[in-house]
């Protein structure tokens, strides 16, 4: 990096530097930094061809079921496709801290676009919109964002762990053809179209209330799978 070079002959820059990673956490900063890392990376990689093909997404996360969370939630994904690889990089504060939160994008098998749940989701009338009343309007669960994505496997124990400060972030990256193959195999969905899917961030601790009307998965409990906080995802 010339920046921090010994031979750096604007000692000043180093400075702007350091600046620039006290507030990696904001998500504007979050977000370029992301972007510019890993198109820089994929760059190097593709130099010796002359479409890398690649395209980024940003999802603007939003809390959901404000009552269930004490701070407000948000926060910020970046997808990018690049050189057969699909990087997912993610950070949501306000989430119940020390907690395995389940993650997820969810969409539709013949990949209609996704709405934000309206407050008019929560049909059953419990205050609560579970993660059964998203379905219509998001569609189901299709990719965890776990250890290893492209597994599929919904029922996992290597979802992001958020902090004491409830914050949690996510980062991944993962071969492109295999998380393709496998949602063909496993929904009979013929193309990986990421955008006007959407993400979710689920849980809250299993001690806190909830109405007995909340929906979950079959054998799931409902405090694991309700959601806490979503966004659409949009190219950039
Ligand atoms: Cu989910």
């Amino acid at each position: 990096m010339i920046l921090i070079s010994t031979t750096n002959p604007h000692p000043k820059n180093v400075k702007i530097m350091n600046a620039t990673h006290s507030k990696l956490l904001t998500t504007s900063a979050f977000t370029l930094a992301f972007i510019l890392s890993t198109l820089s990376f994929a760059q190097a990689q593709n130099q010796h061809k002359t479409d890398s093909g690649s395209r980024a997404y940003t999802a603007k996360i939003k809390e959901l079921n404000p009552k269930l969370t004490k701070e407000t939630v948000s926060g910020e994904a970046i997808l990018i496709v690049s050189d057969n690889t699909l990087s997912i990089s993610l950070a949501v504060k306000g989430v119940s801290p020390d907690l395995m939160h389940l993650m997820h994008i969810h969409g539709f098998i013949d990949g209609g676009a996704s709405t934000f749940p309206p407050l008019s989701a929560d049909t059953n009338g419990d205050g609560i919109i579970d993660l059964i009343e998203t379905h219509k309007y998001t569609g189901k669960t299709l990719i965890p964002f776990n250890a290893d994505p492209a597994a599929l496997v919904i029922k996992s124990d290597t979802y992001p762990l958020a902090n004491k400060d409830g914050l949690v972030t996510y980062q991944i990256t993962i071969p492109l053809d295999k998380l393709k193959e496998a949602i063909k195999k496993e929904y009979g969905i013929d193309k990986l179209e990421l955008e006007n899917r959407t993400i979710f961030i689920h849980g809250i601790p299993e001690g806190q209330k909830l109405p007995d009307s909340v929906q979950s998965l079959p054998g799931v409990p409902a405090y694991i799978t309700v959601p806490i906080a979503c966004g659409i995802i949009k190219k950039l």
